[in-house]
């Protein structure tokens, strides 16, 4: 067994200013002398993902949309644009411009419901990254405040839904899971909230759907795919997460008892105490075994009930190999995140997670410890 350290892990938020832009027409060239601003919304939960190498959308940057299809068209061959939804270009035609080369999505909505685009995919990893940027106005404002949210579909199955935010243009970069490989990828853009009193322009750029750069062994290692139909029920299963049958649950933030995880919306809650088996599981495959790789998971301490110690213990163990075993410190408020490197001996098999009270009386002692943020990766 390697030596274990702990290190701990915020999220964070990287903003980059973008360069003025220089536009060309036939007659003269004019520099834009203000600056826009671009932000970068990373994920609440996880790691942020890095945008993937590897896209599967086709021209989900626009640039290769043919000029004579701008304005006007509902296809380019490749896009399927529905009503109010246009192809879009900086220049002296367009009120709106982009950040990102020269082309975009420009959708207007006065009242008309909910705007539409699509595109078929093909080979869709069942864990992807999203990735799009956009920004939104009232013509000639940028929007300040949520008034509009973006559903993204594939495959009929709802991949991500969020309230943008502005003004200027963001970048959304999420992991999400394919409903199934092929099937098309739906944006829907929904401003109804929004009381017509103004025409609202959202503008869509970067529009990017791949497979992880570093896929870890461990799938939905932030339980963010559990289904509803799985949380706060006792021995759940979801994917290959299987827990154990008593006092082990998923749950999410609406839970009453306030808990809560940097790492996303859902995680993992356990009840453990004396004389029990509080397992938390899952079946890997694809393990690499010719090197050594880092084991990652963050769990808090967040309620304990009992006499004055720490009798309580975490182990985390790969096909019966004890990885790692650490006594729960009282004094530890919060997420505290723990880096484990080990070198696995078995391509697959079953990783666990145990918490157990050792050594004292059945019921002498309990503790409600979360659990999230589980990860193999290579190591760092
Ligand atoms: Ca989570």
């Amino acid at each position: 067994m390697s030596e274990a350290t702990t290190t701990s892990e915020s999220t964070t938020t990287s903003e980059t200013t973008t360069t003025p832009e220089t536009t060309t027409t036939s007659s003269e060239t004019t520099t834009t002398t203000s600056q826009t601003t671009s932000t970068t919304t990373t994920f609440t939960g996880f790691q942020t993902p890095e945008p993937s190498a590897n896209p599967i959308v086709i021209r989900g940057d626009f640039e290769k949309v043919p000029d004579s299809k701008l304005y006007s068209e509902q296809t380019d061959g490749i896009w399927t644009l529905g009503p109010e939804v246009y192809f879009y270009a900086n220049g002296p035609y367009s009120a709106f411009s982009t950040v990102y080369g020269d082309k975009f999505l420009c959708t207007s909505s006065f009242g008309q419901g909910i705007l539409e685009f699509s595109q078929a995919l093909t080979n869709v990893p069942t864990e992807s990254i999203l990735t799009l940027s956009y920004a939104y106005y009232y013509l000639p404002y940028p929007a300040q405040g949520s008034f509009c949210s973006i559903l993204v579909f594939h495959a009929g199955y709802l991949l991500d839904i969020f309230d943008l935010e502005g003004p200027g243009w963001m970048t959304r970069n999420v992991k999400v899971r394919a409903g199934s490989a092929n099937g098309n990828l739906v944006f829907q853009i929904d401003c109804t909230s929004q009381a017509p009193r103004f025409t609202t322009y959202v503008l869509l750029d970067q529009i990017y759907i791949g497979p992880l750069p570093n896929p870890s062994p461990v799938f939905d290692g932030s339980f963010e795919f559990v289904p509803q139909s799985s949380l706060y029920s006792e021995g759940a299963s979801s994917d290959n997460w299987a827990l154990s049958a008593y006092y082990v649950s998923f749950y999410d933030e609406s839970n009453v008892e306030g808990f809560s995880s940097p790492y996303g919306d859902k995680f993992v809650r356990i009840t453990g105490g004396s004389g029990g088996e509080f397992l938390v599981s899952q079946n890997l495959i694809s393990v690499d075994t010719t090197q050594p790789t880092t084991l990652q998971w963050s769990y808090n301490l967040a309620q304990q009930f009992g006499s004055i110690g720490t009798p309580c213990t975490f182990s985390v163990s790969y096909v019966g190999t004890e990885i790692d075993r650490y006594r729960l410190q009282l004094d530890e408020a919060g997420w505290q995140t723990r880096v484990v490197t080990f070198t696995p001996a078995f391509s697959s098999g079953t990783l666990q997670f145990y918490l157990g009270c050792y050594g004292e009386a059945p019921n002498a002692w309990t503790m409600i410890v979360l659990l999230d943020n589980i990860y193999i990766g290579p190591v760092q």
